[in-house]
């Protein structure tokens, strides 16, 4: 937990975050059909690719813990307890996957990529490594570890003051092989991204058949397959 913090209060941020969001779109003077027409058009075309900017991905990964926070902060266990069948994950073992991987995969690969280069692999990640020593924790519990080893986590890698020569440091991947630390950096914000997407699949599955013919237009319902494990 943030120490001063209350989960009380870490929801109430998160809800003020939604209110802030709205009062931009209010001082925009955005309505009616104007506000369609701005929301639709995009500032930047998508084609055009950005490279990796290190402050970009600092301000998304600073954000996810209260994005989790603001969707799944004391909902009923439908929406956080429950898979798409089989083995596959719940909302909970999601948000345990991204603490063990904060805990044991990103900053760990920073320093390896730091110290050794590409002389030596990274240890691999033990992707289902977060399911051990969860059972009797709850999904608040993992939130507030969650943000508070985020919060380390960007502190300790803001303090290493990270120069352009040094995102461009070489390592080596068990699987991938050649990568770089700019792009382990970036794949930390889009592994987030990632498992955003997977935890709104994951509720979405649960009222597939609750929303009756609406389906066919839901288009989360049928994003089975590019959100495998990362
Ligand atoms: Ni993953």
């Amino acid at each position: 937990m943030t120490p001063g913090k209350t989960r009380g209060e870490r929801c109430l941020r998160a809800t003020g975050s939604r209110g802030s969001a709205m009062a931009l779109v209010q001082s925009q003077q955005i309505t009616g059909s104007g506000l369609e027409a701005k929301v639709f058009r995009p500032l930047l075309s998508g084609k055009k690719m950005v490279s990796h900017n290190l402050d970009d991905t600092l301000s998304l990964l600073a954000r996810t813990p209260s994005a989790l926070d603001a969707l799944l902060c004391d909902l009923p266990e439908i929406w956080t307890h429950r898979n798409e069948g089989g083995k596959t994950w719940t909302v909970f073992a999601v948000v345990a996957h991204l603490l063990d991987a904060d805990r044991v995969n990103w900053m760990p690969r920073t320093r390896h990529i730091l110290e050794f280069g590409d002389t030596r692999p990274f240890t691999s990640f033990d992707r289902e490594g977060g399911e051990r020593g969860i059972k009797e924790k709850s999904l608040s519990q993992l939130l507030d570890e969650f943000a508070d080893l985020r919060s380390e986590n960007l502190a300790v890698l803001r303090g290493l003051n990270l120069q352009p020569y040094q995102l461009e440091r070489p390592g080596r991947h068990p699987a991938l092989g050649a990568v770089t630390l700019s792009q382990l950096l970036a794949a930390w914000a889009v592994h987030d991204l990632t498992h955003l997407h997977q935890i709104t699949r994951i509720m979405a599955h649960q009222y597939r058949e609750a929303v009756g013919p609406w389906s066919k237009f839901l288009g989360v319902l049928y994003c089975d397959g590019h959100s495998l494990p990362a």
